[in-house]
C-alpha cells in the first residue's frame, strides 16, 4: 500500500557533524520501518531536479548547492499514514520552531539545514523514492 510509504533523506550538515546514527535510530524507535536506505550524494543538476518545485523560490540557488555538498542518506520509510505521521514527526521546516525533541528540533541548524528532508505528499513520497531507488528495492 503506497499510501504507507514516505521518503526521506538525512541532509549533508546533519551528516557531517556526526548525526547519521542518531537520526536513523530515532527514525527506527518512531515506529518506521526502514524499506530502503542507501548513502549517496546528488550531483547539483540532481538536486536542482528533486528540487524543481521550489526553482522560482530565493532559496533555490543556495538550497541545491546545499543538497550537492557532500553526502546524504536517502531511505523510504514505511508506517500507517506515513507521509503525516513522518511530517508530524520531524517538526516544521524551520528547526528553530520544530517541537522539542523532533528532528528538526535535535539535529537541524537552520532553515535550509534542517537535518531532514520528508515527502509532503503519497504522489511526491513515490516520484522521490523512485528518484533514488528502483521498485524492487522499495515496492
Ligand atoms: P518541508 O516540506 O518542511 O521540507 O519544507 P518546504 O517544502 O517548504 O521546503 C523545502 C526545503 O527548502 C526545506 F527543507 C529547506 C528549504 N527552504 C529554505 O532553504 N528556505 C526557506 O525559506 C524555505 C525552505
Amino acid at each position: 500500500m503506497l499510501e504507507n510509504i514516505t521518503f526521506t533523506m538525512i541532509k549533508p550538515k546533519a551528516l557531517n557533524n556526526g548525526y547519521m546514527g542518531a537520526i536513523i535510530s530515532k527514525i527506527i524507535e518512531g515506529g518506521f520501518n526502514i524499506k530502503a536506505l542507501k548513502l549517496t550524494r546528488l550531483t547539483k543538476k540532481q538536486a536542482m531536479e528533486f528540487y524543481a518545485v521550489h526553482k522560482e523560490r530565493p532559496f533555490y540557488k543556495g538550497l541545491t548547492d546545499f543538497m550537492s555538498s557532500g553526502p546524504i542518506v536517502a531511505a523510504v520509510l514505511k508506517k500507517d499514514n506515513a507521509v503525516k505521521a513522518y511530517r508530524d514527526f520531524i517538526g516544521t521546516t524551520n528547526p528553530a520552531q520544530a517541537t522539542e525533541g523532533s528532528i528538526r528540533a535535535l539535529y537541524g541548524t537552520d532553515i535550509e539545514a534542517n537535518a531532514v528532508h520528508g515527502s509532503d505528499s503519497n504522489e511526491n513520497a513515490i516520484i522521490e523514492s523512485s528518484f533514488f531507488f528502483a521498485k524492487r528495492e522499495w515496492v
